[in-house]
């Protein structure tokens, strides 16, 4: 892989965007190489979690304006550029995004396709494609404005200011802010804790939250319902409950 590196905790897995002379924009290659690692990771059973992250400086400083700025609209649309993040977010394996340094425009938004985002408290967020005469093309107007409202993120959309970490984490963009140096360590010690879970329920679970993004409350509720009725079908709500009973720790599937 040319644009990241990655590599495996336990049942841990860590894809690390490395185009340090970039700070770490993402081009058409680091979509499709962390595509790839993913998609990999989430069909391995030995892997129950992914950690996405960048370096001290950059998590990632946006798509790469230097490979964009000659591109036409027929390029866009032929090539349909930045389709290749769906591929991320189908993954069915949680994702955590650990972010060091700037997280903007592209980098604010691949933070945003993973379920948690975790931040180092020198940590920047920010969406300042205006300032370059376009608008947010990776989802920031839709999923920054579901996690932080319309107000906040038409406020930073429309002026392209960065926010700090503990702004980010008050408007409910960040689950939780760490000192810098204790950043990656605390994002594979909650990655590890997840992937111990039942990697079946993990995954259920996963797509029910992101249900409600996309429908209305009673049928959230009732996919809910049906998701947390079928779980009985599964040894590992037997085992679970037993395991809690017994005063035990539980041993999930794997598979
Ligand atoms: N793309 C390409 N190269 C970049 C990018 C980027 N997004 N960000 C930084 N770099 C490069 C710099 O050009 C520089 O390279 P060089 O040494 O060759 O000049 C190198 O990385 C180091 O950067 P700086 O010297 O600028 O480092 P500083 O510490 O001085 O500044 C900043 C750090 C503040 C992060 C600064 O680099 C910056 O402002 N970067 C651009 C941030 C930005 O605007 N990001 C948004 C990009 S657009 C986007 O992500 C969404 C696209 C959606 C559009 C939809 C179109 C279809």
């Amino acid at each position: 892989m040319a644009t990241i590196r990655t590599e495996t905790q336990g049942r841990v897995a860590i894809i690390r965007l490395d185009r340090p002379q970039a700070l770490n924009a993402l081009n058409r290659a680091v979509a499709e190489e962390i595509a790839e690692a993913a998609e990999g990771f989430d069909r391995d059973p030995d892997i129950g979690c992914i950690v996405v992250t960048g370096s001290d400086k950059a998590f990632a400083a946006g798509a790469d304006i230097k490979e964009m700025q000659p591109a036409e609209f027929r390029d866009m649309i032929r090539e349909n550029w930045f389709a290749t993040w769906d591929r991320f977010t189908a993954i069915r394996i949680p994702t955590i995004a650990a972010v060091n340094g700037y997280a903007l425009g592209g980098g604010c938004e691949l933070a945003m396709m993973c379920d948690i985002i975790l931040a180092g408290d020198k940590a920047r967020f920010g969406q300042p494609e205006i300032r370059l005469g376009v608008m947010p093309g990776m989802g920031g107007t839709q999923r920054l404005t579901r996690l932080v409202g319309r107000s906040k993120a038409m406020e930073l959309c429309l002026t392209g200011r960065m926010m700090d970490a503990a702004e980010a984490e008050r408007s409910g963009l960040v689950a939780r802010v760490f000192p810098a140096a204790d950043l990656e360590a605390e994002a594979i010690a909650m990655a590890a804790e997840i992937a111990e879970r039942s990697r079946l329920v993990t995954m259920m679970l996963k797509e029910t939250v992101h249900r409600a993004d996309e429908v209305s409350l009673s049928e959230g509720m009732r996919f809910e319902r049906r998701l947390f009725h079928a779980m009985f079908a599964l040894e590992d709500q037997k085992e679970g409950m037993a395991a809690y009973i017994e005063k035990r720790e539980p041993r999930f599937r794997r598979d």
